[in-house]
C-alpha cells in the first residue's frame, strides 16, 4: 500500500504506462550547481547575459514573498483575514517567469499567484484586501501593472487570457517585428485545473488563433487532496502537445530554468510565433489554504523530499558560489521582514467599506431598483446597532 493509499484510503490509479520524453529543464541543481547538457547549450546563454543586481532581485523577490506568506498565514490564524492561500516552494517558478516578461505583457492568474504579483510590483496589501474581504473586487489591470483579478472558479482565467490574447493579434500588438512593444499574455493555472474543460478550451482557440500566449502550468502535485496521478495519466505538458502548442516540462524549483525557457517562449509567442506551454514540476510545502490540513493526504517522507529541494536555498547556494556574502543575504532577509510588518501593519488598519458600495457600479446610470436595494440593506445592517 503507498503512503497516499495508507493516508487516504484512495487507491492509486492502477497501470499507469511508464513515462517516455525528455526530462524536465534544469539549469542548476539542488546543490546550486549549473547543469550541463542539451538544454544548458541553448539557455545558459541567457543566464550568462543577466548581471549580478537581476540575480540578486530573484533571490530578493523569492525572500520577501516567502516572508509576506508566512505573514499572510499568521494573519489568517489570528483572525485577520477569512482565508490565506500559502505559496510557499513555488517561488522559483513565479518570479523567473515574472522577470522573462516584459511590462507591457498581461497576466491572468489563478488565486496562488503571490510572487508574480510581489515580482511585478504588485503591493501585497492590494492581494490581502480581497482575502480581508474588504473589497468587492472592481480591479483595474492598467493600474496593477496588467496583473489581472485573481480568479477562484479554476481555469475560467484561461478562457479570459485566451480571449485578451486573440485581441492583442487582432489589433496587430503582437508580431510587429518591435520587441519593445509587441504584447504577449500569461495565463496560470494547476495541475488540478488542467482537468477543467475551459483548460482544453482556451487551448484549442489559442492554437487555432495562433495567440501570442504562454500557458504556466504550476504542476504542484495536488489538486487540494487529490494527487497528479490522478488528474492525467501522461505528463501534463503532452497536453499542449496534443493541442499544437510546442510545451515544455521544467524543473519548477529552479528559477533559472524558469526564467530561460520561459524568456524564450514569452520573445516567441510575442513575436507571433503563436502560444507555448511551460509546465513548471514543483510542490506546494504548505497548506491548500489555510482551512486544509495536508498531513491527511501526504506523507511526512513525501513532504521532507521537496524541502530538500527548496528553490530558495538551491539559488542561494549558487549566488553563494558567485562570491555573494553573508552581509547580502542577512540584508534581503531584513528587508524582507520590514515589507512584512509594514503589510501587517496596514492589514490591520484597513477600513471596512462603507455600507452599501457594493450597489454603486451596477449600472452606469441610477436606478430605482438599485436604490431601493440599497436602502433596504442599509436598513437592515442599521438594525445590529454598529455590531455586524
Ligand atoms: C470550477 C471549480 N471547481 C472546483 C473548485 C474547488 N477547488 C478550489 S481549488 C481546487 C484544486 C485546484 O488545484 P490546482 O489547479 O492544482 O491548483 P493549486 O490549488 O494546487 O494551486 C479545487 C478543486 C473551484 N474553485 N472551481
Amino acid at each position: 500500500m503507498s503512503s497516499h493509499e495508507e493516508a487516504t484510503g484512495v487507491r492509486p490509479v492502477a497501470d499507469v504506462p511508464p513515462v517516455h520524453g525528455p526530462p524536465a529543464v534544469r539549469l542548476l541543481d539542488p546543490d546550486g550547481r549549473i547543469v550541463d547538457g542539451p538544454a544548458a547549450d541553448e539557455l545558459l546563454p541567457m543566464i550568462d547575459a543577466l548581471d549580478d543586481e537581476t540575480l540578486r532581485r530573484f533571490h530578493r523577490d523569492m525572500v520577501v514573498t516567502r516572508c509576506i506568506d508566512d505573514e499572510g498565514a499568521n494573519l489568517q490564524r489570528q483572525g485577520q483575514l477569512a482565508l490565506w492561500i500559502p505559496i510557499r516552494g513555488q517561488e522559483a517558478a513565479q518570479v523567473g517567469l515574472v522577470h522573462a516578461s516584459r511590462p507591457q505583457d498581461h497576466f491572468f492568474p489563478s488565486y496562488r499567484e503571490h510572487a508574480v504579483g510581489f515580482a511585478r510590483g504588485i503591493d501585497p496589501v492590494d492581494i490581502i484586501r480581497m482575502l480581508r474581504g474588504v473589497t468587492h473586487g472592481g480591479w483595474d489591470p492598467a493600474a496593477h501593472q496588467n496583473f489581472h483579478l485573481y480568479t477562484v472558479v479554476l481555469g475560467s482565467q484561461t478562457l479570459h487570457a485566451t480571449g485578451y490574447a486573440m485581441g492583442i493579434a487582432f489589433d496587430g500588438a503582437s508580431g510587429t517585428g518591435d520587441p519593445g512593444r509587441d504584447e504577449a499574455v500569461v495565463a496560470f493555472f494547476g495541475d488540478g485545473a488542467s482537468s477543467q474543460g475551459d483548460v482544453s478550451e482556451a487551448m484549442v482557440f489559442a492554437a487555432s488563433f495562433q495567440t501570442p500566449e504562454l500557458f504556466f502550468l504550476q504542476n504542484n502535485h495536488y489538486a487540494i487532496s487529490v494527487p497528479v496521478e490522478r488528474q492525467s495519466r501522461t505528463p501534463l505538458y503532452w497536453r499542449g502537445e496534443g493541442f499544437g502548442i510546442p510545451s515544455t516540462q521544467i524543473d519548477g524549483n529552479d528559477v533559472l530554468a524558469s526564467y530561460a525557457v520561459s524568456r524564450r517562449d514569452l520573445d516567441a509567442a510575442r513575436a507571433g510565433g503563436g502560444p507555448r506551454l511551460i509546465e513548471a514540476l514543483t510542490y506546494r510545502i504548505g497548506a491548500h489554504t489555510t482551512s486544509d490540513d495536508p498531513t491527511k493526504y501526504r506523507s511526512q517522507a513525501e513532504l521532507d523530499s521537496w524541502v530538500a529541494r527548496d528553490p530558495i536555498l538551491r539559488f542561494e547556494r549558487y549566488l553563494r558560489s558567485r562570491g555573494e556574502s553573508d552581509a547580502f543575504f542577512a540584508e534581503v532577509d531584513e528587508e524582507a521582514r520590514d515589507l512584512a510588518d509594514d503589510v501587517r501593519r496596514r492589514t490591520i488598519a484597513l477600513e471596512k467599506p462603507e455600507i452599501g458600495v457594493m450597489f454603486d457600479h451596477v449600472y452606469s446610470e441610477p436606478h430605482p431598483r438599485i436604490d431601493e436595494q440599497r436602502a433596504w440593506f442599509q436598513q437592515y445592517e442599521a438594525s445590529f446597532g454598529g455590531r455586524s
